[in-house]
């Protein structure tokens, strides 16, 4: 077996060590109703300077997971397209790397463990990059998909030692990447103070997505100590809005005097 470069790894590591702040876009490839169109629509991204394209989801009930790869592959360019697997089922070659995740903010061993050992010989089977992600789940209480999916609680905005403690253990594990996610279109994202707590403790890329529908939430974010943005929802209902907040990046990167 051949073994996959470090791209995405490094990529994020590198945005952490520099303060520079990164950008990507989730694809649900279950609101796929046509890849091809989805290619032809955002063909200008590939020259965007976006950082990532995620592709998963919690639930599917299309069979379309590679067509949509094969799709986002094309449109992105040299943008690595990376798995955010909902599932064993969400795993092909043709991405460049998976985020191998543990839903340590849950207690459900099929997330924390059981779903990695039957994906890690499929994993093993390609060329993937492999991520290992401590996948956090924090909101205000409300149940998205993501949560009936997993039956897990997620953790509350409003108790940052929690989230704290739970990242820490993460990090004591030897997880390297670190996911926080209020849950697709949640009402309200991960709290500042909940970013600034596992910043405290994590010196490691921190991720975070869930519900950021405007550049002040994305900028809230980035302040608090997130090293990476994930935007689905609000790019689904508005495109328009990925080339607004790209242009933000930028700026925001320039401010800091991080290029
Ligand atoms: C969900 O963090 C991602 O897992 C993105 O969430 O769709 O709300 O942007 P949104």
């Amino acid at each position: 077996m051949r073994k996959p470069r470090k791209k995405v790894g490094n990529l994020l590591n590198s945005l952490h060590k520099s303060g520079k702040k990164g950008l990507a876009w989730l694809i649900d490839p279950d609101k796929c109703q046509n890849p091809k169109e989805l290619e032809n629509q955002f063909r200008w991204v590939k020259d965007s300077g976006l950082d990532l394209i995620m592709v998963g989801g919690s639930h599917m009930s299309r069979d379309n997971f590679k067509e949509v790869i094969l799709s986002v592959k094309k449109m992105a360019g040299e943008i690595p397209v990376v798995i955010f697997p909902g599932s064993q089922q969400q795993i092909v070659g043709d991405a460049d790397a998976i985020l191998f995740l543990s839903l340590i903010s849950g207690r459900n061993p099929e997330y924390l463990i059981g779903q990695q050992v039957a994906a890690a010989p499929l994993v093993a089977n390609t060329n993937l990059e492999v991520l290992p992600t401590a996948y956090l789940l924090v909101n205000h209480g409300e149940i998205n998909s993501v949560h009936y999916i997993s039956q897990t609680v997620p953790l509350p905005n409003s108790r940052p030692e929690l989230a704290q403690a739970t990242a820490l253990a993460g990090k004591y594990l030897g997880l390297k990447f670190f996911f926080l996610d209020a849950g697709s279109g949640s009402g309200n994202p991960v709290s500042t103070q909940v970013i600034v707590a596992v910043r405290e403790v994590v010196k490691k890329p921190i991720i975070v997505g869930g519900g950021i529908d405007s550049v002040e939430k994305l900028k809230a974010a980035y302040n608090a100590g997130a090293d990476l943005i994930v935007l689905g929802n609000s790019i689904e209902k508005d495109p328009g809005f990925l080339a607004r907040v790209l242009d933000f990046k930028v700026w925001y990167n320039n401010s800091l005097n991080v290029n």
